[in-house]
């Protein structure tokens, strides 16, 4: 752990000073004076193409950022991480998923016990029972096939499965129908399994703790649900399998221990989409698909741990949000997938970043006096530019972009005469990366004849930031080297700051609340209320609702 506060290490000092010198120069300018920096700035490892250099940096930039990753002990973090040292430290846990794709023969202890084995079990589990619902062997109460899979989860129980489940459909196993249930709100159950028979229907209940209350409320109204039509409790057994690190409480639903898939508390809910969470992603894209995904998780994982850091993506990635963060004040990053598989990757980076890095206090429980993580968003591309890219070239604020592209559509449309969907696809996503980066002058307006009074409108100043990442195409093995990738940039942001990445007290505090406003929306008699006015009148407005109900 850097002993040093963040603001006191020299590099910290040293990159403020430097942007004050930089802040005034434009990309333009950059390129022209460095005609093969589109070339040098970039770096590939696992399948990414890297091109960082339509950032605002130079070689300077470069070095400070990568002196201030030395001075924040990066390399002793990575380490620390990796050896399963307990660095959550507000929790007392080991930080492992790095374990949940490491091969059979590694060792990765824990208070001196080796997790792998561990894993490595669990994922045989899995395969068996992912291959016998493929395969139309596993059989609901009355003798039918499953053909229906429900996820019931929410946060890091939800998102990675959704996500993977769309960015790999086109690997799925189409016969067979994925819904995802998450949302307290009974809109949500009730439309995923309005059109659903219960006796083709599977339900993995999927909560770490098994005790959050979204999750437990909506597998209580799917048990009920199935009830209703099977009548006969013994049809749980065959309907309903539990993804938990909480066997006693998944056996006290009704679930059979035999369709329990654990996993460990060393791995964190945003993290998770790896381990037994991952498995209605097994059911859809089979066994060897998953293991092809941890593949490509590895592979990411091995670089992060290996590569020297200018030549390490995540590294690169990591830093480049630090500097626009702390020194140029930016307060968003946009991630733009080019490719319509990937519509729910930035809802799945939105928890990844925020609830790691989204911390006001470091490591020790100071209160930190700079910018933490920028709030992630985004559209698949080319929906955004038709939306609001507006704003990204001609607003007010400065909005470093991820554009994520690949070289190979896997659905390749489009005539042979002219240029095909994925042609047009690609050209817009190298197209606004050079927009954003190179604008156009007032000059450049006027000699296209634009009236000076439109003039204004219509330039883009340019000089706005972006990555650009090309990728084969979008597989399981891909797709798993992608999410490391971000996984392993969080941490090197997280180390940077000096925050634990990998707690989320912040989610807390609303929880307890909504517990005790719960009980006085339903009180029978006119409760007690001890909150603020604002509160108490919304309490009582809904009360009324309820009673002319
Ligand atoms: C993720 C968070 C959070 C968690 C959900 C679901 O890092 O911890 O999003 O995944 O609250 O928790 P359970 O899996 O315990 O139901």
């Amino acid at each position: 752990m850097p002993t040093e506060p963040l603001p006191t290490r020299p590099a910290w000092a040293a990159l403020r000073s430097h942007h004050g010198e930089l802040a005034g120069t434009h990309l333009r300018d950059l390129f022209a004076t460095d005609p093969d920096r589109g070339e040098r700035l970039t770096a590939e490892a696992c399948g990414i193409y890297l091109d960082y250099s339509k950032h605002r940096i130079t070689d300077q930039t470069l070095r400070l950022l990568l002196q201030l990753a030395d001075e924040s002990d990066l390399r002793g973090r990575i380490d620390a991480m990796f050896s399963g040292a307990k660095i959550n430290v507000t929790e007392d846990r080991a930080v492992l998923h790095v374990a949940l794709r490491a091969p059979k023969q590694a060792v990765i202890e824990v208070d001196g016990l080796n997790v792998v084995p561990g894993v490595h079990e669990v994922l045989d589990r899995m395969a068996e029972f992912a291959t016998s619902v493929r395969e139309g062997k596993w059989l609901g109460h009355t003798g039918k096939p499953i053909v229906n899979i429900v996820n019931i989860g929410i946060g890091g129980s939800d998102l990675g499965p959704v996500m993977a489940y769309e960015a790999l459909r086109h690997f799925s196993a189409r016969e067979l129908t994925f819904r995802f249930v998450s949302n307290i709100d009974g809109t949500d159950f009730a439309e995923a399994t309005r059109d659903l028979d219960p006796a083709e229907t599977l339900f993995i209940v999927s909560s770490k703790t098994f005790t959050t209350l979204e999750t437990m409320t909506n597998a209580s109204t799917a048990r009920d649900w199935l009830l209703a039509e099977l009548q006969d409790r013994s049809a749980i057994a065959k309907h309903f399998v539990a993804v938990s690190t909480n066997a006693e409480a998944a056996s006290e639903f009704g679930i059979d221990v035999m369709n329990m898939f654990g996993f460990w508390d060393w791995v964190g809910g945003r993290y998770s989409m790896d381990s037994a969470i991952g498995l209605s992603t097994m059911i859809a894209i089979g066994a060897d698909g998953f293991r092809d995904l941890l593949a490509g998780f590895h592979e990411m994982d091995e670089h992060f741990r290996t590569a020297p850091f200018e030549a390490n993506l995540p590294v690169l990635l990591g830093l480049l949000t630090v500097w626009y963060a702390d020194f140029f004040g930016a307060q968003t990053q946009a991630v733009l997938p080019y490719d319509q598989y990937l519509k729910r990757f930035p809802a799945y980076l939105q928890q990844l970043t925020m609830e790691s890095n989204g911390k006001h206090v470091t490591l020790t429980g100071d209160a930190v006096d700079y910018a933490t993580s920028p709030v992630y968003w985004g559209e698949p591309g080319t929906n955004g530019q038709h939306s609001f890219y507006q704003l990204i070239h001609q607003g007010t604020e400065l909005i470093p972009c991820d554009f994520i592209g690949f070289l190979h559509s896997m659905n390749p449309l489009g005539s042979t005469s002219g240029p095909t969907h994925h042609d047009l696809l690609t050209a817009n996503v190298f197209a606004q990366g050079e927009a954003l980066a190179f604008g156009k002058t007032a000059d450049e307006v006027r000699a296209e004849g634009t009236p000076e009074w439109l003039v204004p409108h219509r330039v883009f100043e340019g000089n706005r930031p972006s990555s650009t990442m090309l990728i084969e195409r979008l597989t399981p093995h891909s797709l798993g080297v992608l999410i490391a990738l971000y996984e392993h940039s969080v941490f090197t942001q997280g180390t940077i700051w000096t925050i634990n990445s990998f707690d989320q007290w912040g989610v807390e505090l609303g929880k307890v609340l909504a517990k005790k406003v719960a009980a006085e929306l339903g009180a029978p008699d006119e409760p007690e209320l001890g909150h603020d006015s604002s509160t108490n009148a919304l309490i009582r407005r809904y009360r009324a609702a309820r009673r002319e109900v």
